[in-house]
């Protein structure tokens, strides 16, 4: 009997053994432990030291941790100056904007910030499972020597995948007997009747812009447009104006034949007749996003992230549309799948006393509720819990912004975090602004996003400092061009000299360092 006794005891202890390996047990430490962190903070953020979020975080690690909290203004000269001097090191940095790529590999490869590869591995289950579940968060976040120096920031409760969508005047569709425009040339002939006739209905033939835009304005450009031709090319990361084509073989967009032939026409079907305003080339935004703010719409299409980006006085009018088909019958929008991803959320220094448990503490930010309750706020403060495993929003009160109130106990959209899409509708509902963004990309642009932007890479010291110094001309001179093409044709007369000039520039050698690290980083 003792014997049976003895095996059984044994058998619950090596399944005790197991559950606490795979998950991790609470308090994190008895003696109250304490670990010096360097947290960024926002003018809107209340003092971390009484934050509730921290406080329920200490309550249930254990772990006590020391703010030096730098504001905003000052963060990256105080950052720069530690880093640099390698003196007063933190312990850890705390938040999405506490280090940017290229100190994760100078600081990396220096010895200063730690691999956490095998930290994650050992220490942290929540976010082991996360990286094996997402293997794009985990090349997201991995420098070229094949280390983690951060770990990420993953919130894809607004769908960012899909930055750009097109809003149309369906009342102005109506009153001119007009279907909702599915090709390029449905759209030309839209627009016209939209300027040549009084689609607004105020008695004033004159008074209507048919379509705006912004010009490099990212979701309010047209970039979009050349998907009917090839590429779609609106500002993507990093603003490279490329694209993964076939077999991994990156694209830079603006020497594509399709680009050449997407600038011709939209100049002679669509800008050489006044059917896209011109002022979209020098608009600033504020500009841009105070329009149509009148008695009554004079604006019939345009560009947007929301359909309230020109305010909602009108906004009930407008309802999207799908990307345009080209001549060939097809067309290609543009997407980036890690929009809403940082490679930098928590990074752990070589003076850390104890990095293994430092590990387990921020661990505990990427369980979901625990991200949740960083991001959105507090259990009981700013979510209601539904008791069946599902949350909601508490009413922000009369007074406060959304944000005024989110950030005051806890660390909102800068957190260590990871609040995955799946999270949002199941566990919690989208925001109103987000689910309709979320239902337009859905319905409207999802089947036609075939134009991969190139993703987010931690490039080394040497490729950051080399591609500095060619891109920015380069991006500057064929953006330049661009604006001349679509608002002023041209572009089969300049065309040859422009490619030699882009070459002279150093094409090459720009898309070769992307190229290798992108094979180095997101290759298969
Ligand atoms: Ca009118």
């Amino acid at each position: 009997m003792k014997r049976i006794l003895a095996v059984i005891l044994a058998l619950a202890m090596l399944l005790a053994c197991t559950a606490a390996m795979a998950e991790t047990t609470y308090p994190l430490s008895d003696s109250g432990e304490t670990f010096n962190l360097i947290i960024r903070m926002r003018p809107l953020h209340g003092n971390a030291d009484e934050m509730e979020l921290f406080k329920r975080m200490e309550e249930l690690t254990g772990i006590h941790i020391v703010w030096e909290q730098i504001p905003q203004a000052e963060y990256d000269e105080v950052k720069n100056l530690r880093l640099g001097s390698n003196k007063n090191l933190p312990e850890g940095f705390f938040g999405k904007f506490s280090l940017s790529n290229s100190d994760l590999v100078v600081y990396g490869s220096q010895g200063v910030l730690l691999p956490l590869n095998d930290l994650i591995d050992e220490y942290a289950p929540n976010l082991k499972a996360l990286l094996e579940r997402r293997p794009d968060i985990r090349k997201n976040i991995t420098a070229p020597d094949g280390n983690i120096y951060s770990t990420p920031y993953v919130q894809e409760g607004e769908d960012g995948t899909i930055a750009s969508n097109i809003m149309i005047n369906v009342e102005w569709l109506k009153r001119l007997g007009l279907e909702k425009p599915t090709t390029l040339v449905e759209l030309e002939e839209v627009l016209t009747a939209f300027k040549e006739q009084d689609a607004n209905g105020n008695g004033d033939p004159n008074d209507e812009i048919p379509m705006t835009f912004k010009f490099l304005g990212s979701q309010r450009d047209i970039g979009g447009f050349f998907g009917a031709f090839g590429y779609a090319d609106t500002l993507a990361q990093g603003n490279s104006h490329i694209v993964v084509g076939e077999d991994g073989k990156l694209v830079f967009v603006p020497v594509t034949e399709g680009y050449k032939e997407g600038c011709k026409y939209l100049y002679e079907h669509f800008f050489a007749n006044g059917l896209i305003d011109q002022e979209g080339f020098t608009m600033d935004k504020k500009t841009y996003n105070a329009q149509n703010q009148g008695e009554i719409a004079n604006i019939g299409v345009f560009m947007c992230w929301n359909s309230f980006d020109l305010g909602t006085v009108h906004e009930d009018e407008y309802e999207p549309i799908s990307p345009l088909l080209g001549p060939d019958g097809t067309t290609s929008w543009g997407t980036s799948a890690d929009s809403t991803m940082a490679a930098t959320g928590f990074s752990i220094t070589n003076v850390c006393h104890n990095p293994e448990l430092l590990m387990q503490w921020v661990d505990t930010f990427y369980d979901p509720i625990w991200s949740m309750q960083c991001d959105l706020g507090p259990i009981g403060i700013n979510i209601k819990d539904n008791g069946d495993g599902t949350y909601d929003y508490i009413p922000t009160p009369e007074g406060m912004s959304y944000d005024e109130f989110r950030y005051m106990e806890a660390f909102a959209s800068d957190g260590p975090i990871a609040l995955t899409s799946d999270f949002f509708g199941s566990k919690i509902p989208r925001s109103a602004g987000h689910q309709a963004k979320f239902d337009r990309n859905e319905n409207y642009y999802r089947k036609y996003a075939t134009t991969i932007y190139l993703p987010n890479m931690i490039m080394s010291e040497e490729d950051t400092d080399e591609l500095s110094l060619i891109k920015t001309d380069l991006i500057a001179y064929a953006e330049e061009m661009r604006a001349k093409w679509l608002s002023k044709g041209g572009v089969e007369e300049d065309w040859d000299a422009y490619i030699q000039q882009l070459n002279d520039m150093g094409l090459e050698k720009y898309m070769e360092i992307y190229q290798r690290n992108y094979d180095l980083t997101h290759g298969s």
